[in-house]
């Protein structure tokens, strides 16, 4: 089997033999029914991510049942489950069928949440629209903490990248990133819609203010091709939620996010946690 191509994967695990990785990462990865696409997914990113020296680990998050899918509550379901095994200090979110494709595309967290997606083979390797939060982002576990994860409430496709995105505009910005967006401010006297902290998140430049993101000739992706999956249907209400986020924020996400857990396999190559997720209500 080509599992046996990494001896050095241990259990979904992997750590450097001759250095100390800077932070212990932690993949996320939501799935169901997406079997071919994640065998070519953990194919390609174990030599990725070890190319990096990164040490870390990929947990796959099944939702089990054919309810309809929540992406997002299966990425608090990973983030909640696998601090439970290790201290991580860097969550990557990750689609299952997005292949990076420059190996300076680091895997690692930053001063600020990272979107990582800048472009892929489908959108011309161009972003699809300002603030756009969706495929692979990086978030460190006090960040991810601080924002009260995601949202549970978004079922089907759509919405819930964003409404992250609107959740991260509440981080009180580092050092580093207040002074640089002062430089910026100062050199072009307005940031254009904005007047630099006290404008909403949703606005302007203040979508693109709380988030970094690597070079585009960096940031780039390979999807596999496929269509809409059965029981992934548009989410409709995704409008009418996005209103809300910044009022329900705080109650809605980590700390509310129930679920029964079906089973923790530790397979060769990832950590498979299956869940019921119960249903929407
Ligand atoms: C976009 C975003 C994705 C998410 C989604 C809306 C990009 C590159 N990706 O993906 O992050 O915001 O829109 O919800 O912009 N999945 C399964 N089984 C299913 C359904 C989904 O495993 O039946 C998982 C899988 O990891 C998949 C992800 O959910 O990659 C997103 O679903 P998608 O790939 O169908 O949606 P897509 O490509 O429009
Ligand atoms: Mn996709």
């Amino acid at each position: 089997m080509w599992e046996k191509k990494f001896p050095m994967v241990s259990n979904g695990y992997y750590q450097p033999e001759d250095c100390r990785a800077q932070q212990r990462v932690a993949i996320l990865i939501p799935h169901r029914n997406r079997e071919k696409h994640l065998m070519y997914l953990l194919y390609n990113l174990h030599p990725f991510l070890q190319r990096q020296q990164l040490d870390y680990a990929i947990y796959v998050i099944h939702q089990a049942g054919g309810v309809t899918f929540n992406r997002a509550k299966l990425l608090n379901i990973g983030y909640l489950e696998a601090l439970k095994e290790e201290n991580w200090d860097c969550f990557i979110f990750h689609d299952v069928d997005l292949v990076p494709e420059n190996d300076f595309n680091s895997y690692l967290c930053d001063s600020e949440p990272k979107h990582m997606v800048v472009g892929r083979n489908a959108t011309g390797y161009k972003l699809k629209y300002k603030g756009y939060f969706g495929g692979v982002t990086a978030m460190t576990k006090k960040q991810i903490a601080k924002v009260n994860g995601y949202s549970n409430n978004y079922w089907g496709w759509g919405g819930e990248d964003d409404d992250l995105r609107y959740s991260v505009c509440n981080l009180p910005l580092q050092l580093t990133t207040i002074i640089l967006l002062m430089y910026k401010y100062i050199t072009t006297y307005i940031i254009p819609g904005c007047n630099l902290f006290l404008c909403s998140c949703k606005m302007g430049a203040n979508l693109e203010r709380s988030v970094v993101r690597p070079p585009p000739e960096i940031a780039r992706y390979t999807m596999i091709f496929h269509t809409r999956d059965s029981g992934n249907e548009v989410n409709k209400e995704r409008g009418q939620l996005l209103k809300k986020t910044m009022k329900v924020w705080k109650t809605d996400g980590l700390n509310s996010c129930s679920y029964k857990l079906l089973s923790i396999e530790h397979e060769p190559l990832y950590i498979n946690i299956t869940v019921d997720i119960g249903k929407p209500h």
